[in-house]
């Protein structure tokens, strides 16, 4: 095997974010762009020569050229076997059960989640470690630090060809060998094992679902589990058919992108229950007859529900959640009695706490929600579990939330996106709203503000400057911080939350509970005025 050292010139923008190198197609597909940033992978993690890695994505644009670029730079670095999912399609969380199950030293994930794709979308590199989860920050900031100074990559030179990484088989390639792997069928035996199939099979023979995978990796897991396994008619399964671009549409399950089917579900022929997931399949939306279900109040619902699942019969080890996501978890830990912990945004502080056993259920208020069964967070395993939940307790996803309310209080909670602002606004922004945080205790009800900052209870590590953090009295939080996945200007999120235990309150709409607290921060940030923008881009 020919391996030719190629000389190249560091790019200075190639930090990764809150999950891995996310940049537009255009920027990718410059010379060298993802050469560089893969090879200082193999120069920070030298375990992976000699050893297994897992290689795959959801299949955007792009991907196919880039597998082959990471075949042929895995080789020129030593890597032993590449395990490829089949076609190069396969959603997040089954790429780290892949890890797991093999023993592999490591994974790339070639992904922009649910960022739109295509010729002019974005596109993505994501590093997973041994345990399956994202890299962790320090490895994070080492890969960045080498593509500043990189001055040449590995290229083997392999005789590849786009039919042979299509059908699952081995290829060696004079030593190096690529394995080409089913993406689904390890992954569905893996759900079959969390959760009571039986029931919800069941279930589904007198109840009616939609599914909507969004033309993204969850398509063919989903018309293996729910369609093959669990009997849902494939006329109910929507958009399950992987595309480059997605169809066009950004594959984030909101209800901004999956409108059609909250309008559906919202209408007088809804199903019984509905849910997507996003182009890596690691996000998920849950909407029940005219119902839908935040992505926090989802967590604290799995978390309430636990024991109706095969895999948590015994109980929840703890629960975590992203410091944004609303407390509706924490009433649910108090109340049942187990720990709960508040991390900084980004699935791999959950990691963290999975590998130390310290939770079995953790989540995200961008609508991420997991277990202990992967390092990932996993759209489809939510979806699973809800049908599992509905299944056993046959009160449809309004009784179940209602009766939820009942137990727990309500916790409003919507999060404001401004897109694409100017970067230095937003950060001036951030900063002068920092300044003025002390002063504001005593004023309007704030009890505390200050930037959050996360100690590991596993390392005992610090993590700084995670998010402006401004709490009422009578459960009210107001918390800022600049997105770190945007791909074009910066991002303002505006989280805005408020608890009520008054049952007389329950039924009432999130954005006027919120409006003033809506206002406050606007008037607390000068958010209109810095920026321009009357109101956000996005409420999720
Ligand atoms: C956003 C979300 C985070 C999430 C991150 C990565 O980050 O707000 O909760 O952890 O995306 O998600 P995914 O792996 O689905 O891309 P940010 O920094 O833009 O707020």
């Amino acid at each position: 095997m020919l391996v030719q050292t190629i000389e190249t010139t560091p790019f200075d923008d190639q930090q990764p974010g809150t999950s891995g190198l996310r940049k537009q197609v255009k920027v990718f597909s410059q010379p060298h762009y993802l050469e560089n940033f893969v090879q200082a992978i193999f120069n920070v993690v030298p375990e992976l020569s000699g050893q297994t890695m897992v290689l795959g994505g959801d299949g955007r644009y792009f991907s196919k050229p880039a597998v082959e670029t990471i075949l042929r730079l895995a080789a020129g670095n030593g890597v032993k076997r590449v395990i490829l999912a089949a076609g190069g399609v396969i959603a997040t969380p089954a790429v780290s059960h892949l890890i797991r199950i093999n023993k592999a030293a490591g994974g790339m994930l070639l992904t922009a989640s649910h960022n739109p794709g295509g010729p002019d979308g974005d596109f993505g590199v994501k590093y997973n470690a041994a345990d399956g989860g994202s890299a962790p920050g320090k490895v994070m900031n080492a890969i960045y630090a080498e593509t500043k100074k990189l001055s040449a990559y590995k290229l083997a030179d392999l005789p590849l060809n786009a039919a042979m990484l299509e059908e699952p088989g081995l290829h060696d390639l004079g030593g190096f060998e690529i394995e080409i792997v089913d993406p689904v069928t390890a992954y569905a035996d893996l759900m079959q094992a969390q959760f009571d199939f039986k029931i919800i099979g069941k279930w589904l023979k007198t109840h009616s679902i939609l599914f909507d995978a969004m033309h993204g990796a969850t398509g063919p897991a989903a018309v293996e589990i729910l369609g093959n396994r669990l009997g849902v008619d494939a006329a109910h399964l929507m958009r399950c058919n992987p595309l480059e671009d997605f169809g066009g549409q950004s594959p984030d399950p909101n209800l901004v992108h999956a409108k059609q089917l909250y309008d559906r579900m919202m209408g007088p022929d809804a199903p019984d229950f509905a849910a997507a997931s996003d182009g890596d399949g690691d996000r998920n939306l849950i909407i029940g007859r005219n119902c839908y279900v935040s992505p926090s109040d989802s967590l604290a619902v799995l978390a309430a529900n636990a024991k109706f699942i095969p895999a948590f019969a015994n109980g929840l080890k703890g629960g975590a959640r992203s410091m944004p996501t609303s407390s509706a978890l924490d009433r649910v830990a108090e109340k049942l009695g187990f720990d709960c912990y508040e991390t900084p945004t980004g699935w791999k502080y959950f990691s963290e706490l999975l590998e130390a056993n310290r939770i079995s259920i953790c989540g995200e208020e961008s609508a991420g929600t997991g277990g202990d069964h992967v390092r990932e967070k996993d759209g489809l395993w939510a979806v699973l579990f809800w049908l599992n939940i509905l299944a056993a307790r046959d009160l449809g996803v309004e009784g179940v939330m209602a009766d939820h309310f009942a137990s727990f209080g309500r916790t409003f909670h919507r999060r404001h996106d401004y897109e694409a602002l100017d970067t230095d606004i937003a950060h001036s922004l951030m900063a002068d709203l920092e300044k003025t945080l002390p002063a504001l205790i005593g004023q309007h009800d704030i009890i505390s503000a200050d930037n959050y900052a996360y100690q590991s209870p596993v390392s005992g590590a610090v993590t700084k400057g995670q998010g402006l953090r401004i709490i009422g009295k009578n459960g009210s939080r107001m918390i800022f911080r600049l997105s770190g996945t945007g791909t074009t200007g910066a991002t303002l999120r505006l989280y805005l939350e408020q608890y009520s235990n008054d049952p007389a309150h329950y039924g009432l709409d999130v954005d006027e509970v919120l409006q003033p607290l809506a206002k406050l921060a606007d008037e607390l940030a000068g958010i209109s005025v810095r920026t321009g923008r009357a109101k956000p881009d996005v409420i999720t």
